[in-house]
């Protein structure tokens, strides 16, 4: 039996690949989905392409994980429209893979930016509602939250460090708020364009472009939200076909 009521979805990263996914199956599910990215552009095409009678249950908002107060107004805007927040998805990330000698710090930095600290800004900031709601976090790390791979070492730290987040939740807010881990390998969005070098671009495109859908991630999210009530997917991963 799935949770009976419709979710409240705080969700960042909404205007692309996983995020984009995710946004239009809970929307098209019942669920209530607030969802952010930078590109509002992109925010406006995904609600316009929505069914009529499911436009109403998602609102898009400009948001940069790494703004605090942006992130501190979008969650409060969301809890004003919708009346509560159930479940946040601290989806946006990135990974800029490089040699380790070759790379930019600024790109490490922009990694730990997003993929940590503006993961943790959702959280800290959700925190209230979801203990309220006795809600749920769905992080997106991935199956380098757990292994490290050449070329992408400073990413699959902060991937690592999402894995934790999960886990503490887990430990620290037990019987309030709970947490799911998704990891998934390779799968097809724009993530490996973030790549500039075009040695490890052409390398890895191919591996990418045959990655799962990210509709089958947005499933396992959806999963995790209809679960509520039933039980836990503490952590879950996902592999592409035969991988
Ligand atoms: O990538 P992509 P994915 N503020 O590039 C947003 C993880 N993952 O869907 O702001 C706010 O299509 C960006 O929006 P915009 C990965 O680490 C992936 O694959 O408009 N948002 C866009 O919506 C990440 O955590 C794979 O540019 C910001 C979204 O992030 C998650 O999946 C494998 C932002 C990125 O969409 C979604 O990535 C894996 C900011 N500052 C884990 N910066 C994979 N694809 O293979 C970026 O294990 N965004």
């Amino acid at each position: 039996m799935s949770h009976p009521s419709p979710s409240v979805v705080f969700l960042t990263g909404a205007s692309s690949g996983i995020g984009a996914a995710t946004a239009q199956l809970l929307v098209e599910r019942g669920h209530k989905v607030y969802a952010t990215a930078r590109r509002l552009d992109r925010l406006q095409a995904l609600r316009d392409s929505l069914p009529a009678d499911q436009k109403g249950r998602i609102h898009v908002a400009a948001m940069d994980v790494t703004d605090v107060e942006a992130q501190s107004d979008a969650i409060a805007d969301c809890v004003a429209r919708f009346g509560q927040l159930d479940v946040v998805v601290p989806n946006a990330g990135l990974g800029i893979f490089a040699n380790l000698a070759e790379a930019d710090l600024k790109d490490w930095h922009t990694m730990v930016e997003v993929n940590i600290n503006g993961v943790l800004t959702t959280v800290h900031t959700a925190l209230p509602h979801l203990i309220a709601a006795k809600g749920l976090v769905i992080f997106i790390g991935s199956v380098a939250s757990r292994n490290v791979f050449a070329f992408s070492g400073i990413y699959c730290a902060t991937k690592h460090a999402v894995l934790a987040m999960g886990e503490a939740i887990r430990q620290d807010l037990k019987g309030k708020v709970a947490s799911t881990t998704i990891c998934p390998g390779a799968v097809d969005t724009d993530f490996i364009e973030q790549t500039r070098d075009t040695e490890l671009l052409d390398q890895y495109r191919p591996n990418f472009k045959k990655g799962m859908r990210p509709s089958f991630i947005a499933e396992h999210v959806l999963l995790a939200i209809e679960h509520r009530g039933k039980g836990v997917i503490s952590d879950i991963t996902l592999r592409p076909d035969l991988a």
